[in-house]
């Protein structure tokens, strides 16, 4: 147990009204229940009941990536609690960061000293996990996230998953496609420098294309929270780029190719997975026509498990699952497995079944976890087309 842990505990035990056997005298060989994880427990009828934190990004400009999380989670929620009647139960405790690495900080405390849950899903952006992932890791919680596709994620500590694909594989999926059939050669990029995924993304953009023999026309920068774009994209205009690589979420990413596109930018259009939201047709419009991206979900792929997926959640949503849905139900039944599989809601018997995650088949793709638990999985590239993604 390490020190912080053990003063939490101290706490609980000094504070706490109801003394549980852990916090008695050094004798006792039981283990503590707070340190165990989670105030689930396994009740005398089998059954484990499991609280699972939730932080993802519910309000704000990024609203629609919690929506489809909340709704992919939900889905996932009731389907696994009817299959597992008598084994498993799971609640679901949803906290709001609204993309803040303050609030994202500030809920995975709470989920973790406050509400006791045995793991933690989230937090929506892999800013706020680099901000939050190393608090749950320090009171060893698990932490899973559904959406965390920057470089680095895993590095944060052992108790730090991710079911979603990293950009380092799924950009370049993209970027060779496309230069496939339109055989580009010269590039330009724009991202959000103040945002860690739209960083990383970019710089695997960069990377990629240096290894393509692509020439850099030249990189701009805007913040998250940015609406006008006009002078980065007038500069990128004059150099006359034939690809145009932008790394964003999907309210700047959609305002950006907009913009392009309304000042005659002509370049394909290759983005990062935060444009895997419809709010990119709301937003963009007609000027999202053309735009190229790498993701693990498509609701078009003719697959039994995918197309089950799909009208579940057509009929209890009246809309099509994206990715942010797909990864967000996938990672609630590898955590379901893995507690059923542990026999017990314990943090670190949950970690340790986590860790050993392969071949998992979920309805993102196939996944199993490296040595680093950094997901490995395969990408398909999509192409908007009729105000809808596509097969490219
Ligand atoms: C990250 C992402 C974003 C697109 C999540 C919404 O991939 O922050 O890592």
């Amino acid at each position: 147990m390490n020190k912080k842990r053990f003063s939490q505990l101290l706490a609980t035990c000094l504070l706490g009204t109801t003394i549980l056997a852990g916090c008695g005298g050094g004798a006792s060989t039981s283990t503590p229940a707070p340190a165990g994880g989670g105030e689930a427990q396994q009740s005398a009828g089998g059954e484990i009941t499991a609280k699972i934190g939730v932080v993802s990004f519910l309000s704000g400009t990024g609203a629609a990536y919690g929506e489809a999380q909340k709704a992919g989670l939900e889905l996932a929620l009731a389907e696994l609690n009817e299959a597992n009647k008598g084994k498993l139960k799971i609640e679901l405790q949803m906290e709001d960061s609204g993309g803040k690495k303050e609030s994202a900080i500030n809920a995975v405390n709470k989920l973790i000293n406050q509400d006791n849950v045995v793991a933690i899903i989230g937090p929506t952006l892999s800013g706020e996990m680099f901000a939050a992932g190393p608090v749950a890791n320090e009171a060893e919680t698990p932490i899973f996230g559904i959406s965390n596709t920057a470089e680095g994620i895993n590095d944060i500590g052992e108790y730090v998953f991710r079911n979603s694909l990293p950009e380092s594989i799924a950009i370049p999926t993209a970027m060779k496609a496309a230069q496939e059939k339109k055989g580009f050669k010269k590039a330009a990029f724009i991202y959000a420098a103040n945002d860690d995924f739209s960083v990383s993304g970019f710089k695997t953009m960069k990377a990629t294309a240096e290894q393509m023999g692509l020439e850099n026309l030249g990189e701009a920068t805007f913040s998250n929270g940015d609406v006008d774009f006009s002078a980065q994209l007038t500069k990128i205009k004059e150099l006359n780029p034939d690809v145009l690589l932008v790394s964003a979420l999907y309210k700047e990413g959609s305002l950006v190719v907009k913009k392009a596109r309304e000042l005659g930018i002509t370049a394909t259009i290759i983005g990062g997975n935060g444009f895997n939201n419809p709010q990119v047709f709301e937003i963009a419009g007609d000027a999202a026509e053309g735009l190229i991206v790498a993701t693990p979900f498509s609701p078009e792929k003719q697959d039994e498990k995918v197309q089950t997926f799909v009208k579940a959640f057509e009929a209890k949503y009246g809309k099509k699952p994206d990715q942010f849905a797909a990864q967000a139900y996938d990672g609630l039944y590898i955590i379901a497995q893995s507690l059923l599989a542990a026999g017990k809601a314990d943090r670190n018997a949950l970690r340790d079944q986590l860790a050993q995650l392969k071949d998992f088949q979920g309805v993102s793709g196939k996944l199993s976890f490296d040595e680093k638990r950094t997901p490995v999985g395969e990408a398909v590239v999509v192409e908007v087309k009729g105000g809808k993604f596509v097969p490219f």
